[in-house]
């Protein structure tokens, strides 16, 4: 198919860091006097920062000004940052590096295009870095997906056209946002939930090289 270009996405496609945000909310939801449910932190994954506090502040049905909404996003942060603090290689998901490692000895472009703005030193925590020709994060975007904005300034970083990139994407509006920006998507997880993708598997253990091969 003639693929040039493959986007990651971050959190639920190379390591699951959706436990640690949703501690890390749970505990700020607990101060504020409400229970946030791990059912819940659903919603957040792929979400911005800013729009999982405006979400967590609706379920408690909490009023905040502009000054007690920037304190409580940055100790959330700082909660945040205190797991990723101690994270290592154990903690990519299985059979990441495999495929990293075929397509880089393939010669294809790689880049991460992720809502979170702390990608670079999650990869760096991992030791992935050095497959990553390009890191599209949360500080690079002005606009949320399923806007396709992230993975469009990622082709244009790696120098292929949209129509020759791939992404991997574990949340609808992920999948959306690949689709609207005329890439080929593959949604990790669930098949009923990611049914917009282009193509579906459970985690790349499923990922086979030839099914790779017969994306080149
Ligand atoms: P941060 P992804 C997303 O990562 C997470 O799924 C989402 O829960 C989080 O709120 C967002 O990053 C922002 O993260 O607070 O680190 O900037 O799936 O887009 O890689
Ligand atoms: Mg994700």
């Amino acid at each position: 198919m003639g693929k040039k270009g493959f986007v990651f996405d971050l959190d639920g496609v190379i390591v699951d860091t959706a436990k640690y945000h949703y501690l890390a909310w749970k505990k700020l939801a607990g101060e504020l006097g409400f229970v946030f449910t791990e059912e819940q932190n659903e919603l957040f994954k792929g979400v911005s920062r800013k729009r999982c506090l405006e979400i967590l502040l609706e379920i408690g049905n909490i009023k905040a000004n502009q000054e007690q909404f920037d304190k409580w996003m940055k100790e959330k942060n700082e909660d945040y940052l205190a797991y990723i603090e101690k994270m290592g290689k154990s903690e990519i998901l299985p059979d990441v590096p495999r495929v990293l490692s075929f397509l880089k000895n393939r010669n294809v472009k790689i880049a991460l295009g992720s809502a979170s703005k702390n990608a670079r030193t999650i990869l760096e925590k991992v030791e992935l870095l050095p497959y990553f020709d390009s890191i599209v994060d949360g500080n690079d975007v002005s606009k949320a997906k399923p806007d396709p904005q992230v993975f469009l300034i990622a082709a244009k970083n790696l120098h292929v056209d949209p129509m020759d990139c791939v992404v991997f994407e574990d949340a609808v509006a992920g999948i959306q946002a690949a689709n609207n920006a005329k890439m080929v998507s593959i949604g990790i997880g669930d098949s009923d939930i990611l049914n917009e993708a282009k193509y579906n598997f459970n985690d790349f253990t499923e990922i086979g090289d030839d099914f790779l091969e017969s994306l080149l």
